[in-house]
């Protein structure tokens, strides 16, 4: 059963027009004051306003020394088929997505199931900077400054049970806030799974924020996904729904296309995509092509995840 939006969930009085003028409030004053000031060291509490910052955020333990992708590139080149299929439509369709109020169900094979509120949800969790390398299937990459938190916490948290294998995913089905909703492009609501081990990988985060600011909406505001050694279609956004399953759950790519996308999704520079090299990619920002990397570079840490396995079965 699809995760559907709960209209009893009321939203605030608050339009997206209302927001984005609070923030540029927030900004400016900020400005005038000093950031910290401000904004106060509560994360809820700057994102609560819609503010610019994320409050108090640690550097993380992950870090690259490459050039990072500028924030108008990573915010403005972006796929996110929910609002529109070319790479400048979701940022212009942004505000349609009204992100607050906001809850994710924690469902499945754990031992607290329930819907928990979106401050509920990273009250316990402290936010760190991890700059990431990031790779799409379409052979474009990024290094992005996610501001995020392990996944494996907040499932620690939930309590796996003996019987969860999988780790599902769902993004939000509400074709008012996501009008790509309308169209058949893809199976919806926008679904993704990972194995629970990958899940669990200290490098698996969620981010509710990138470059030190809130996510933008168009890069999946409020909480997303960030699986940095597979292709960018893994990394699922707006997410209100992560269910602990025993089989192999369905994910809207493989459903769609299970010849071209498939569950494991490791970024393999052996395996080509019927429409796309996999062997070299374009870093936005730059002009000539390099190298993919198997695992896009995070071999040491996650290729014993699959040994044994044989990844051109199992791209
Ligand atoms: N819900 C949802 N999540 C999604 C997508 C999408 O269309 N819908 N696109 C994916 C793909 S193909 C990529 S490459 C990344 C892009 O993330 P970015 O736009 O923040 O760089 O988001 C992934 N997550
Ligand atoms: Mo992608």
């Amino acid at each position: 059963m699809p995760f559907r939006w709960n209209p009893e969930l009321k939203p605030e009085e608050i339009t997206p027009e209302e927001w984005f003028k609070q923030r540029r409030r927030l900004m400016r004053s900020a400005a005038l004051v000093g950031a910290g000031a401000v904004l106060g060291v509560d994360p809820l509490a700057a994102m609560e306003k819609g503010g610019a910052g994320l409050g108090e955020v640690r550097p993380g333990v992950v870090t690259l020394n490459e050039k990072q992708t500028s924030f108008q590139d990573a915010s403005g080149y972006c796929n996110f088929y929910e609002l529109g299929s070319g790479k400048e439509d979701p940022a212009r369709q942004a505000a349609t997505l009204v992100t607050r109020p906001w809850s994710v169900w924690i469902d499945g094979e754990v031992g607290r199931p329930g819907r928990v509120t979106l401050e509920e949800l990273l009250k316990p969790h402290p936010l760190e900077e991890r700059v990431y390398r990031m790779r799409c299937v379409e052979a474009w990459s990024m290094v992005i400054p996610w501001v995020g938190f392990p996944l494996a916490e907040l499932l620690k948290r939930f309590e796996p049970g003996p019987k969860a294998r999988y780790v599902a995913f769902e993004t939000v089905l509400d074709p008012e806030r996501l009008p790509g909703q309308k169209r058949e492009l893809l199976p919806w609501p926008y679904r993704e799974g990972l194995r629970l081990d990958e899940a669990m990988h200290p490098l698996t985060i969620l981010a509710v924020g990138m470059y030190g600011r809130v996510l933008p909406n168009q890069n999946g505001a409020p909480l997303r996904l960030v699986v940095p050694w597979k292709y960018g279609f893994k990394s699922i956004k707006s997410i209100v729904r992560i269910s602990l399953t025993t089989e192999q759950p369905v994910t809207s790519w493989n459903a769609h296309a299970p010849s071209e996308y498939g569950f494991y999704a490791n970024v393999n520079p052996a395996v080509s995509h019927p429409r796309w090299d996999q062997s070299k990619e374009r870093r936005i920002g730059e002009f000539l092509r390099r190298d993919t990397l198997p695992f896009n570079g995070y071999g040491d840490q996650v290729a014993g995840l699959y040994a044994g396995m044989d990844l051109t079965r199992d791209f």
